[in-house]
C-alpha cells in the first residue's frame, strides 16, 4: 500500500469512527426544561382541560386544581378545591392529600372527572389506623368547564389506610374506557406492620391495599365490575382487582401508541427500583419478591436465595421490565443510574422530541432525601421483555441538573410530556414548580 492510500485509509477509518461517536452520543436522547408555571407546593397531577381551549389543569397535593390558560398564567378562580374534605396534612414530609386526577374520556359531553384523595379516618375503620383514602367522581358547572361544582361530588370507593404512606392513588382511563386505579400496600415498611397481617398486603387478594383497580365508572352503583376482571365472581379476591403484588405503584400510564399497554413502576423497600408492564391478573411479586430477586420482610436487605415464584394460586410472578438500585449507604455515583423512589412517567408519543419516541419517559424522585436531586431516565424496549435504561440528558438548565424533588409527570393532549417539581421533601413554600420537555 502506498502511503497516500494508506493516509486515505486512515482518514475513512477516522470518519468512520468519529461518525460512530456521535451516533452513540445521539442514541442518548436530550431535552431542556421549559419552565411552564410556579408557585404551586407539590403539583401531582397534569390533565388537559378537555373542552377545545388548550387550557391544562394543575392539581396540587395540598387539595387544589388550578387551570393554566394559554397565555401562561394561572386563573384566579380554582377548578376545584378539595382541601375542607382532605385529613389534616403535615407540614413536613407526608404523602397523602390530592393523589390523583383523572378527567372522563367523554367529558366533553358529561362533564366527569375523578380524584383520589386522603379523607379523615372514616367511621368504624380500624383502631390506630392513619386515614381513608376516597375515590370521587364531580362534574363540571354546564356554563364554566373551568370549574367543579363542589356539591357534584359522587363517593364511589373508600380504603381505610393504617399507615401515611404508600397511598398511591394514581389514575388513568384505559383504551377500553375502565378507570385503573393505583393502591399502595398500605404503608409503613416492608408491607409488614399493623394493618398488613399475614404475608402482608400486596399478596392478599382479600384487600384493595397493595393491587391496581380496575372499574366500570359508567355501569353500576356506584360502579360497574368489568366482566372479565381476574376475580370477578368474587370468590378468590375482591371484584376490583385488575392486578396485585404492588407496593406503591406510583405512576400509572397507558401507551397511546403501539399496542396500548399499561405501564406502572413499583417503589421499592431499600434495594430497588421497577419499571413493569401490566397484565390482567398479573401478580407483581410484592412482598415475597422485589424486583428480580426474593423479598424478605424481617431481612429487607438481603434477597432470599430460596423465594417463591408462584403465587397462593400457582401462577408464576411476573418480573419487571427494567430496574435500577438505590446507591448503597452514602455511595452515591452520580455517573449511575441510581435512586431512592420512581416517579413514573409515560412512553413519548408527541411531535417535539423524534429521539423519544417511543421511549418511556420517568424519573427518580431525588437521588438524596435529603437534597433536592431527581433524575429523568428513559426505558428503551429491546429484545424480548428487557427494557434498556438510560439518563435523558438535559440541555436547559445548562448544567443538566434539574435540582428538584421530582413528584410525578404529566402528558397534554398532544402528547408532550411535563416534569412535576417540588423543591422540598415536605408539603412547605410554595416552589413547586412544573416544566415542559422541550428540544
Ligand atoms: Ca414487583
Amino acid at each position: 500500500m502506498n502511503p497516500k492510500s494508506f493516509s486515505r485509509l486512515c482518514c475513512a477509518a477516522l470518519a468512520l469512527f468519529v461518525s460512530l461517536q456521535l451516533h452513540a452520543a445521539d442514541a442518548r436522547p436530550a431535552a431542556a426544561l421549559k419552565l411552564i408555571t410556579e408557585g404551586l407546593v407539590s403539583p401531582l397531577n397534569l390533565a388537559t382541560l378537555d373542552d377545545g381551549s388548550g387550557r391544562l389543569l394543575i392539581a396540587d397535593q395540598v387539595g387544589t386544581v388550578h387551570v393554566l390558560g394559554k397565555d401562561g398564567k394561572l386563573a384566579e378562580q380554582l377548578f376545584l378545591d378539595v382541601r375542607p374534605k382532605l385529613t389534616k396534612l403535615n407540614n413536613g414530609f407526608d404523602e397523602r392529600g390530592l393523589l390523583g386526577l383523572a378527567l372522563h374520556p367523554k367529558f366533553k359531553q358529561n362533564r366527569k372527572l375523578y380524584v383520589y384523595y386522603s379523607a379523615p379516618k372514616r367511621d368504624g375503620s380500624p383502631e390506630k389506623w392513619d386515614h381513608t383514602s376516597r375515590l370521587s367522581e364531580f362534574k363540571a358547572t354546564a356554563e364554566d368547564f373551568a370549574r367543579v361544582d363542589p356539591a357534584s361530588e359522587r363517593v364511589l370507593l373508600e380504603i381505610d389506610e393504617p399507615q401515611a404512606n404508600h397511598n398511591c392513588g394514581r389514575m388513568a382511563f384505559g383504551p377500553d374506557g375502565l378507570l385503573y386505579l393505583g393502591v399502595g400496600d398500605g404503608g409503613g415498611a416492608n408491607d409488614n406492620e399493623l394493618g398488613h397481617p399475614d404475608a402482608g398486603n400486596g399478596q392478599n387478594p382479600q384487600v384493595l391495599l397493595g393491587k391496581i383497580l380496575r372499574l366500570d365508572v359508567d355501569k353500576g352503583e356506584p360502579y360497574g365490575i368489568p366482566r372479565d376482571n381476574p376475580f370477578a365472581d368474587g370468590a378468590k379476591g375482591r371484584k376490583e382487582i385488575f392486578s396485585w403484588g404492588w407496593r406503591n405503584p406510583w405512576g400509572l400510564s397507558f401507551d397511546r401508541g403501539g399496542a396500548h399497554e399499561l405501564f406502572a413502576v413499583d417503589v421499592g423497600q431499600n434495594l430497588y427500583e421497577e419499571l413493569n408492564i401490566v397484565v390482567k391478573g398479573g401478580n407483581y411479586g410484592w412482598r415475597v419478591r422485589e424486583s428480580f430477586v426474593g423479598f424478605d420482610p424481617k431481612a429487607p436487605n438481603l434477597p432470599p436465595t430460596n423465594a417463591p415464584t408462584k403465587d397462593i394460586f400457582g401462577q408464576p410472578f411476573i418480573d419487571p421490565i427494567a430496574e435500577y438500585k438505590h446507591p448503597g449507604r452514602g455511595k452515591l455515583d452520580p455517573t449511575l443510574l441510581q435512586g431512592i423512589s420512581v416517579t413514573g412517567g409515560y412512553v413519548y408519543r408527541g411531535k417535539a422530541l423524534p429521539a423519544l419516541q417511543g421511549r418511556y419517559v420517568f424519573g427518580d424522585w431525588s437521588r438524596t432525601w435529603a437534597l433536592p436531586d431527581g433524575v429523568i431516565f428513559t426505558a428503551t424496549r429491546g429484545e424480548g421483555r428487557k427494557w434498556t435504561l438510560d439518563f435523558l440528558t438535559i440541555t436547559e438548565p445548562t448544567n443538566g441538573k434539574i435540582g428538584a424533588y421530582i413528584v410525578a409527570f404529566g402528558e397534554d393532549a398532544d402528547g408532550e410530556l411535563y416534569v412535576l417539581t417540588s423543591s422540598r421533601n415536605a408539603l412547605q413554600g410554595s416552589n413547586g414548580k412544573v416544566f415542559k420537555l422541550v428540544p
